[in-house]
């Protein structure tokens, strides 16, 4: 482990318009050239990626004759062939071009969301063609910027019967794919719908095949609304939901700033590849940030590199946390039982309900016992500097 060399069981992804992005912002235009999708595949094999990810207009142009389409899909099929990458997860771009200014499956347009179920479904097509067995959903520009338009209760309803449609698609074309919910606070609309993986895990349960449907929270977004972004990982693996995650980082309340994987907040970081490497996630760790503005070649490469290699170093710092005698001595004390309890509360009974209401606490020692928090985290930091 010592050398943080990615391999392929780490399951670490970038999707083409990761490393691909050219440094376009609103305020400047691209500062470095377009890379094709062969040309990233060959970049992302040479720093030790497994999979590569995209949306359907990151590989095949919106204006592709169908003879373009053939042959990219082809070429890629030959750099994914001649490098071992994989595609584990696909997208739709339903956010670029300006039919979708005023949404997609909540446009108030019957027209272009029907446009958008055909565009979906077809990139859904693309993707399973390439193997992709996750499919998201990041509804970029499913919201509003005035609620004086838009009823949230009908953008509900259509979402839905979108995501219904669509799962119904899948089913009837036996795909082995299930969906991701990407949830994000504002931008680019003022608000977004469903605006945190919180409110995904909510919606997912009013779908008719539930089953198929899980969240792909990302790092930034739930930083963006200043929320603890574990805390909503952990929400969704403890529902059986964590069916992608989308690593990067950012300044609280920020614009999105998709910045490499623990470049920012190394804290926040190290608890969520702790989780992650704790319970176990066998998903694909799927890195979506870019380079900064001012990176060249050489610099995006150092870029995807960092973001694993940083995965990695936190998890191995993660197994010292485990490892180490005082920390896990502290845990013991802050979690020990008291056997005057005798295993109450337990399973709700009668027998056990009436107990529990005949036992006598000393309210006062409660509210005096010490807990050694301080310690333990500077212990946590400690692990995190490297002294120990
Ligand atoms: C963003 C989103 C996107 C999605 C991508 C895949 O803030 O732009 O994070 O990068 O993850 O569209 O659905
Ligand atoms: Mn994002
Ligand atoms: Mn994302």
């Amino acid at each position: 482990m010592a050398d943080y060399q990615p391999q392929p069981e780490h399951k670490f992804t970038f999707g083409l318009w990761t490393v691909g992005n050219m440094g376009r912002d609103p305020f400047g235009e691209p500062v470095r050239s377009a890379l094709s999708p062969v040309e990233i595949v060959h970049l992302l094999a040479e720093v030790g990626a497994y999979g590569v990810n995209f949306h359907d207009n990151d590989l095949v142009p919106i204006d592709a004759t169908p003879a373009d389409r053939d042959r990219i899909v082809r070429d890629f099929k030959q750099a994914l062939a001649d490098t071992g990458l994989v595609v584990p997860m696909a997208t739709t771009n339903l956010f670029t071009d300006p039919a979708f200014r005023d949404g997609a499956f909540t446009s108030n347009d019957a027209r272009v969301r029907a446009y958008a179920l055909q565009k979906t479904m077809r990139a859904i097509d693309l993707g399973v063609e390439l193997g992709a067995k996750i499919y998201v959903f990041w509804g970029g520009r499913e919201g509003t910027e005035t609620d004086a338009g838009k009823d949230p209760l009908d953008a509900g309803k259509r979402f839905r019967d979108a995501l219904n449609f669509l799962c119904e698609y899948v089913r009837d074309q036996g795909y082995d794919l299930k969906f991701a919910l990407e949830a994000k606070p504002n931008e680019p609309r003022g608000d977004l719908y469903l605006p945190t993986t919180g409110a995904m895990l909510g919606f997912i349960a009013t779908l008719d095949h539930p089953e198929m449907v899980g969240v792909n929270p990302e790092m930034a977004h739930e930083h963006m609304a200043g929320l603890n972004f574990m805390h909503a990982v952990a929400q969704a693996w403890d529902a059986g939901k964590l069916f992608h995650i989308d690593l990067n980082d950012q300044n609280f309340a920020r614009y999105d700033q998709d910045f490499r994987f623990g470049s920012h907040n190394l804290k926040q970081s190290f608890f969520l590849v702790k989780f992650l490497e704790d319970v176990g996630y066998a998903g694909n760790r799927h890195f979506d940030a870019h380079a900064y503005r001012t990176a060249d070649l050489e610099d995006v490469k150092a870029f995807a590199r960092g973001c694993m290699r940083t995965y990695l170093i936190l998890k191995d710092k993660a197994a010292r946390f485990g490892a180490d005698a005082e920390i896990q001595a502290l845990l013991a004390e802050i979690g020990q039982a008291d056997p005057n309890l005798a295993g109450l509360p337990g399973r709700y009974s009668r027998d056990t309900a009436d107990a529990l209401k005949a036992l006598q606490f000393d309210r006062g020692a409660l509210g005096q016992r010490g807990l050694p928090y301080e310690r333990l985290d500077q212990l946590t930091v400690e692990v995190l500097l490297g002294v120990r």
